[in-house]
């Protein structure tokens, strides 16, 4: 077996067990651990507990690999895999009580940067629905032993999905990259989880995906779904304090890259 599926299978089988952490402690009522960047950056505690449960998983079956968690930070490790984990992505959903929340885990070798590290292994859990979107390098991105494949043309119009981060003062620009975009768009989806976007991008759910400010956490796993199901991930002004990230089949990112770097 390769090591891309190896390891795309322990992040599936941890994924399905801290998935199931994260719902149970959602339905026994959600606390709110601490704010983090501005008052609306929440943090649970289920987050802080379901991370410490990746972790100590990850740690079971792989001591000497490294981690990032959106909640405990960076830790080097030696075999030159590091796992890069968003113990629930879509905070603000889950602390809301709207399912759209998932675990996020990818393995990715090399450098823990975004801007060097390979993605090997991802597995994105939707618990609340019951979606495990998985994906191993070179191997597919998959959803229930289906095979993902993003879209193509859109003829009507691209179903578009975006994000917006928790200081205020960046949402006037987010909302001004908006009405850029829309003259392509059928629609406009907001589901306040990026992992999400993303693996709706690779099971051709939407059509493009475009997001301001996303931390590693939030797109590691997503991208190699999306470049596993056949589409197109890239980053406009990466050496911004708020990087873009455009996603979709390779049309629609063509069209969005057009117009997000267009001179104004
Ligand atoms: C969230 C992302 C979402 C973004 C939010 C936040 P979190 O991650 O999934 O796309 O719009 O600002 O970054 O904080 O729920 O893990």
């Amino acid at each position: 077996m390769t090591l891309s599926l190896e390891l795309s299978e322990l992040a599936t089988e941890i994924a399905r067990e801290a998935g199931e952490l994260a719902r149970r402690r959602r339905d026994e009522g959600v606390r709110l651990a601490a704010t983090k960047s501005t008052l609306a950056d929440i943090v649970t505690e289920a987050d802080r507990e379901v991370e410490a449960l990746i972790r100590d998983r990850i740690r079971e079956a792989r001591a000497g690999d490294g981690f990032l968690g959106e909640e405990t930070g960076a830790e080097l490790g030696e075999s030159g895999i590091t796992w890069v984990v968003d113990p629930i992505d879509g905070t603000v959903n889950y602390a809301y009580g709207i399912p759209a929340y998932n675990v996020s885990i990818a393995a990715v070798s090399g450098n823990p940067e975004p801007e060097s590290w390979e993605a090997l292994a991802a597995a994105v859990n939707a618990p609340a629905v019951g979606e495990i979107f998985t994906a191993a390098l070179g191997h597919g991105a998959w959803l229930a032993g289906n095979r993902l494949a993003v879209t193509g043309e859109t003829p009507a119009g691209a179903l578009l999905a975006t994000g917006f981060g928790y200081d205020p003062a960046t949402h006037a620009d987010d909302l001004a990259t908006v009405s850029r975009v829309m003259p392509m768009a059928r629609d406009l989806r907001r589901m306040g989880a990026a992992a999400l976007d993303l693996a709706y991008v690779a099971a051709g759910r939407i059509d493009g995906y475009f997001e301001r400010g996303l931390r590693p956490w939030d797109h590691a796993a997503g991208e190699l779904l999306v470049r596993e199901a056949g589409g197109a991930v890239s980053w406009i002004d990466s050496s911004a304090t708020r990087p873009m990230l455009i996603a979709g089949g390779r049309e629609v990112h063509a069209k969005l890259h057009a117009i997000l770097t267009e001179k104004r």
